[in-house]
């Protein structure tokens, strides 16, 4: 399973460019609200130094670009919000279902204050960005209260009647957003909830701890998108919640283009591109490319990338490891040298890459091997960022 990554925002400030740009997927895009509709789901790549730099080989792989490797991860791309979603306003809640599976979400925002709350096109600079960084941030904190709100009489009968827990009890309701027992129970210890009996939760104990919840759980991050526009970023110093990315999606997706048919060599993430034969474009594109070039100057690189890899290192904190079948070959069963990369968060054993390769490996789990050192590793052993591990299971995949 690929980590899941939503894209979550009002409507117009670019979520889709961002998505076609990462997943180089020809979707809708439009100067108007609400788009896009049915979700768009594909598969964009988090950039990080590929194993075999430490081993110094070279390995045939399309996902390895000279020691840089891209790892794939799934992107979601949703409906637009607006004030009062959770209410049914826009297009409802439809975008915060849609967002139910993501581990981490990248809030896109209109940076440059180009469009209002509704989604509307006005004058650059005549909305404050920061209002909308307030209002999703709210409206999603209201999607997850209004989930608790109507189950809480009957969670609080149940509780009185029952020989269940309170952390029980409440993880159930949110197990379909991937809200797991121990997440509940570290959020209440955290605001001193353990003790208090749910009857007695006044609605700020409520709010507070679903805020706290839904930061834990649903972790998100700025897309400071359309900065192209703006004339200076000094706004970005008032967003202090969370980390916030300068992008320029549109830039993104046109040097993608540009790069799919041939015109320039890009490789996302860089912060400069160059034309592979001057005299085979048009005036109209080397313009297009001279306003690239200006976006460099002013945001170093288009953002996209960095967004990606922000969610998944920065934010949710994992690590890439590489399982191989062959420890001296570094391959697997056909000879391909590290052909996968997984991701898992910091602290994951090497058991917890087994049950990532196969449930059935993990079952069977005997030891493994760091292929870095060539030592044997326990189940408990935690793995680093860059680990290369072997699998010694009595079963193989089924
Ligand atoms: N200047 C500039 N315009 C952008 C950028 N990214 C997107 N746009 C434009 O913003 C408009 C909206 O883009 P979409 O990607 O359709 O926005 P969305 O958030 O998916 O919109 P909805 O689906 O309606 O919610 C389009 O006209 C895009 O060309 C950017 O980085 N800079
Ligand atoms: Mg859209």
């Amino acid at each position: 399973m690929l980590v899941q990554i939503g894209l979550l925002g009002k409507a117009n400030v670019g979520k889709s460019t961002f998505f076609s740009a990462a997943t180089e997927t020809p979707v809708q895009i439009g100067n108007f609200p609400f788009t896009t509709i049915e979700p768009n789901v594909g598969v964009a790549y988090i950039k990080t130094d590929c194993a075999c730099k430490h081993f110094k080989i070279d390995h045939n792989l399309d996902l390895c670009v000279d020691g840089t490797r891209f790892v794939p991860v799934k992107l979601v791309d949703v409906a637009g919000l607006v004030p009062g979603a959770h209410e049914g306003k826009g297009l409802g809640n439809q975008f915060l279902d849609d967002a139910r599976q993501a581990q981490i979400l990248i809030h896109v925002v209109d940076i440059s204050g180009s469009t209002d709350l509704q989604g509307q096109p006005v004058p650059v600079a005549s909305h404050d960005p920061l209002e909308d960084i307030k209002f999703v941030e709210e409206e999603f904190d209201l999607w997850f209260k209004h989930i608790l709100d109507r189950e809480w009489d009957k969670l609080t009968r149940e509780l009185e009647q029952k020989a269940v827990k309170a952390v029980e009890a409440i993880a159930k309701r949110f197990s379909g957003l991937g809200v797991t027992e121990y997440d509940v129970h570290e959020v209440m210890q955290k605001l001193d909830l353990m003790t208090k009996k749910t009857k007695e939760w006044s609605d700020s104990d409520i709010l507070t701890f679903i805020t706290a919840l839904r930061k834990k759980t649903k972790p998100i991050i700025i897309a400071a998108n359309k900065a192209d526009l703006c004339k200076d970023l000094d706004i970005l110093k008032k967003i202090t919640d969370c980390k916030a990315v300068p992008c320029s999606a549109e830039t993104e997706l046109l040097l993608r283009k540009a790069a799919k048919s041939g015109i320039v060599e890009y490789v996302p993430g860089s912060s400069s591109f160059s034309i592979k034969d001057d005299s085979d474009i048009s005036e109209q594109q080397k313009k297009a490319l001279d306003l690239v070039k200006q976006v460099f100057d002013k945001i170093e690189t288009t953002g996209i990338q960095k967004t990606l890899n922000a969610a998944v290192f920065d934010a949710l904190n994992f690590i890439t490891a590489y399982p191989v079948e062959d420890e001296t070959k570094l391959s697997n069963k056909d000879g391909d040298v590290l052909p996968d990369a997984k991701l898992l968060p910091k602290g994951s054993t090497a058991k917890d890459l087994a049950r990532i390769v196969h449930e059935d490996i993990a079952k069977g789990f005997l030891h493994a091997i760091d292929c870095k050192t060539k030592q044997r590793i326990g189940a408990d052993s935690q793995l680093k960022d860059g680990d290369v591990v072997k699998i010694v299971s009595s079963l193989s995949r089924s």
